[in-house]
């Protein structure tokens, strides 16, 4: 049971109203009724450009109001955290502002367009955080799946021993359909990249941060299938319909990304991220090989992680399967009694469970903008190699 109280309360301004603002929604609702928070979250706020759909999203979960004017809402003066969820190209502003008003940050992932907007934010967080103790993290939310904390546990307790394969995949088809609309994840201006910042840059973080090591150099290369696709008419989930007779943008992203990655360590790295593999609507796989052992992980299966321990007997040997679902394993035990599950938007009431508590000094905020910033750079050397043909690139230190 919560042992917060109103005076505890930490006021949320959540500025996104698509399907990632609902995602944050529901979490900033939900998380101290299951979890016991030093500080009980308040949704003050959902900020949106389009009135209608804002009031909607805001009546939807409880907030107490809705703007759509995000400066506005920073100068208020009873905001304590802004929660990011709006396309990347408004990151660096967003946060920035925030920042220097001296308000905690949560910022959806990639962190920004491009590597000097990303580095920006990291001056602007560490800035904010000396001066008023002002927290950021960036939203990679599959971290709080507690099948992934787990393989970083098992990781992190030698289990696999010394790593020399990691296998990332993460695919999706919600693009496959020449004639899904454009929207603005299709849009290199918005969004920055396309598949690989969406959705690869969840693998790369994953392998990462399971790791515990760091990508050095990438050989890469990108394929943009669809060149142009209709205008959007109405928004359904990540697509939608286009409009009635409607004419075709330009995408100007990739639709799907594949690079070899070498890490410090001298492990090595395989991975794809794609929008257009029919059948798959939201693979996030991870495969990692030690010398003592495996672990593998599908979100199609989000609450098992398969385990292969080189230790067992030769005739009892193979992966076997973990319910990760039990009172010890990370998250878990907050919510329902072994066996019964959590969902994709579990990640995000745990991210925010984090954040809460590393905003009263328990714990740390990760990944922080300086982390996330790593991830960004990693992104730009699959996009530099990519450009030169796959040419080997190694990814620049940070500065
Ligand atoms: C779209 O591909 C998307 O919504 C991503 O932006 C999210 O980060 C991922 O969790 C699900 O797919």
């Amino acid at each position: 049971m919560s042992t917060t109280t109103p005076r505890n309360a930490l006021r949320v301004a959540l500025i996104g109203t698509g399907f990632m603002g609902r995602a944050h929604a529901q979490a900033w609702r939900t998380a101290h009724r299951f979890f016991d928070l030093p500080r009980e979250p308040q949704l003050a706020v959902v900020v949106g450009r389009d009135p209608e759909r804002t009031a909607a999203v805001a009546t939807e979960f409880g907030a107490e109001g809705w703007s759509t004017d995000w400066r506005a809402v920073l100068a208020r003066g009873d905001i304590d955290v802004v929660d990011i969820c709006t396309p990347g190209d408004t990151h660096a502003e967003i946060a920035t502002a925030a920042l220097e008003a001296g308000l905690h940050v949560l910022c959806e992932k990639p962190l920004a367009n491009d590597v000097a907007e990303a580095e920006a934010m990291v001056v602007a967080a560490d800035a904010a955080a000396a001066a008023s103790g002002a927290v950021s993290m960036c939203g990679f939310s599959y971290r709080r799946t507690p099948a992934l904390a787990l393989a970083r546990r098992f990781v992190q307790e030698g289990r696999i021993g010394e790593i020399r394969h990691v296998r990332a995949q993460y695919l999706q088809d919600w693009l496959s359909d020449p004639d899904a609309p454009y929207t603005w994840r299709l849009d290199r201006e918005r969004a920055g990249s396309g598949t690989l910042g969406d959705i690869g840059a969840h693998s790369i973080d994953a392998a990462q941060w399971i790791t515990g090591d760091a990508i050095i150099g990438v050989s890469a290369t990108m394929q943009t299938f669809v060149e142009t696709r209709p205008v959007l008419g109405e928004q359904v989930g990540l697509g939608g319909r286009a409009a009635e007779g409607a004419a075709r943008e330009r995408v100007t992203v990739d639709d799907a990304v594949a690079f070899t990655a070498r890490f410090a360590s001298g492990a090595m790295g395989v991975f794809e991220a794609t929008r257009l593999a029919t059948g798959h609507r939201n693979s996030n796989r991870i495969e990692i090989n030690g010398d003592r052992g495996a672990i593998a992980f599908d979100f199609t299966r989000m609450n098992e992680l398969d385990y292969y321990d080189a230790a067992d007997d030769a005739g009892a040997q193979g992966f076997r399967r973990i319910q990760v679902t039990e009172a010890e394993h990370p998250y878990t035990a907050a919510w329902w009694p072994a066996g019964h599950g959590l969902g994709y938007e579990h990640l995000f009431t745990h991210q925010v469970v984090d954040l809460v508590r590393a905003i009263a000094g328990d714990g740390a905020a990760e990944p922080g903008f300086a982390e996330a910033a790593g991830v960004q750079r990693v992104l730009a050397a699959v996009e530099r190699s990519a450009h030169d043909d796959c040419r080997f690139t190694p990814v620049e230190p940070a500065p």
